[in-house]
């Protein structure tokens, strides 16, 4: 096994870096400082083709989708540890949680972000933000409810569907616009994965 992970701070990179973590894997960790002009280079692009971050390599097999590589990592390195299995009674849960969190919010957290803090004032378009908040409070009015008497989204025990939404609730809360859009529930469960062992461990090393 040899796992290397480019990473740049406050990106999807740190899902990765969080599993592994979590997962007590042995990894090497390459530090990309964020700069969206490189990032269109074709010098990075042999890297990552799409230009963005993460970029993960299990030796030859390269990755570039932060939550495929998670998934792929407790399944292949983790004896399934943080993921759920097709007789689980709560695999369909499992899955929809894990993929809610990239592919039915991360659109819109991104354009809340580019909104809020990576475009230039002037590119801003505050229908556009206005837009992202309101995806970002549906989605987020989503997760309120369904952490009713729940420490994590699946119940008790967290798995990578924590760390899918994790990321992206912390994305949001980057934005300025978090106390528009997350609720009481949803803003201790944020506290609560952002006090994990694996979170503090990720964020001390890769930053
Ligand atoms: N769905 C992809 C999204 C990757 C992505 O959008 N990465 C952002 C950082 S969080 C990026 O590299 N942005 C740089 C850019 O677009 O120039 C994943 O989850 O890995």
């Amino acid at each position: 096994m040899s796992l290397k992970i480019y990473h740049t701070p406050f990106t999807r990179s740190i899902r990765v870096v969080w599993t592994l973590e979590e997962l007590g894997l042995p990894y090497e960790l390459v530090h990309q400082k964020m700069d969206r002009a490189y990032f269109k280079t074709p010098e990075w692009r042999k890297i990552n083709p799409v230009g963005k971050v993460p970029v993960f390599f299990d030796g030859e097999e390269r990755l570039i989708e932060s939550v495929a590589v998670t998934h792929y990592l407790a399944e292949k390195y983790g004896e399934g540890k943080l993921a759920r299995r097709p007789a689980d009674p709560d695999y369909g849960q499992f899955l929809q949680w894990l993929h809610f969190g990239e592919a039915g919010m991360g659109g819109y957290a991104g354009m809340l972000i580019g909104q809020t803090r990576i475009l230039p004032e002037e590119q801003r378009l505050e229908p556009m933000k206005q837009w992202a908040i309101a995806e970002c409070k549906n989605c987020c009015d989503f997760i309120e409810t369904s952490l009713e008497g729940r420490d994590y989204i699946l119940g008790e025990d967290f798995s990578l569907a924590d760390i899918s939404l994790g990321y992206i609730l912390y994305l949001i809360s980057l934005s300025g616009e978090q106390d528009r859009i997350l609720s009481a529930r949803t803003k201790l469960y944020l506290k609560r994965l952002t006090e994990r062992e694996g979170w503090k461990k990720a964020t001390a090393r890769a930053g």
